[in-house]
């Protein structure tokens, strides 16, 4: 999506002037991996307008693969403004244009699904599955256990404003049950699930190798499965706190944060340094207005998540 930045704190209704820039969830974890040095590619539907050449232009510049995105000739591209709001409750407002946008009109009929499989791993969200019936069965497409199927991400990110039934919490459990890993901040677990805490998330998501939940500022907690003497059935749990930063938007932290989580998980990091390089990352966005920032390069990342403990809190 096209994003639209307020030039000024203010009700929607008050701002008078926005700084286009990019946004959405997947490309901008996409943008993230290229950014920390990884091979990736965004596969979508964009209109064939100026803002699509924009998101194009943009993402592709970042070093992501973009061919895969097709042009719909009668759909517009998907557009959102947004206010810049408060700075500790990430309470702001919202403007979505994007009902009826080439985004929301993908289906496993118009998007080349054998690209999307082709890397080793397949990050998705639930904002994507939120946006049509289309869409919906799209990713639930790409979350069916089958052979060769790359590990799947699955970042939850619950957004009330999209979904459109009472059965749409159960469906974006059901989705993440799908993934390998998944990652859910604690508050859209209780906003969309009632459930209270990470033990609580994580039995209701048995099937995920690793349960990241991202708790704020108290940090992150990944539960894995995968560790050899795991003690229950829960799996090991690691919990990194979040270096404490001035925040200036929540926007796209959620997105970096997995990129940095699904960079070190690429390089075979233990989970405490992937953790890290996902607050490291998340930490660079918090401290822009948009929902993308660059973030450190990786030796430097590398030398900041090799800190000892004490520094890390
Ligand atoms: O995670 C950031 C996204 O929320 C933002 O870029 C916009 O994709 C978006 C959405 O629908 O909220």
């Amino acid at each position: 999506m096209v994003t639209f930045l307020p030039t000024r704190p203010g009700r929607l209704a008050d701002v008078p002037a926005f700084d286009r820039t990019i946004g959405g969830a997947e490309s901008n974890v996409a943008c993230g991996l290229a950014a920390a040095g990884h091979a990736v590619r965004w596969v979508s539907r964009v209109g064939a307008d100026g803002f699509g050449d924009h998101l194009v232009e943009t993402i592709g510049a970042y070093g992501v693969d973009v061919t895969h995105v097709r042009r719909d000739t009668t759909r517009p591209t998907g557009l959102y403004f947004r206010t810049a709001g408060d700075r500790s409750t990430d309470e702001h407002e919202v403007a979505y244009y994007r009902a009826g946008s080439a985004a929301s009109a993908m289906t496993v009929d118009n998007v080349d699904v054998e690209a999307v499989r082709a890397g080793r791993v397949l990050h998705l969200s639930g904002i994507t599955a939120a946006l049509s019936q289309g869409c919906l069965e799209l990713v639930r497409e790409l979350v069916k256990p089958g052979e060769g199927r790359p590990l799947v991400s699955f970042d939850v990110n619950y957004r009330p404003g999209l979904w459109r039934d009472a059965d749409d919490a159960r469906v974006l459990l059901e989705l993440a049950r799908g993934a390998d890993i998944v990652f859910v901040g604690h508050d859209e677990a209780r906003q969309a699930w009632g459930l209270h805490g990470g033990r609580a998330i994580v039995e209701a998501l048995p099937e995920p190798e690793i349960v990241v939940v991202k708790q704020g500022r108290g940090g992150a907690v990944a539960f894995d499965r995968n560790t050899d003497g795991r003690e229950d059935a829960d799996g090991t749990a690691t919990l990194v706190r979040a270096p404490q930063v001035d925040v200036v938007a929540h926007v796209g932290a959620g997105d970096a944060f997995a990129a940095g989580f699904l960079s070190g998980t690429l390089r075979g990091l233990p989970m405490r340094d992937r953790l890290r390089h996902g607050h490291l990352m998340a930490a660079a966005t918090l401290t822009t207005p948009g929902d993308l920032a660059t973030p450190p390069t990786r030796s430097h990342a590398d030398r900041l998540a090799a800190l000892d403990d004490h520094a890390w809190g």
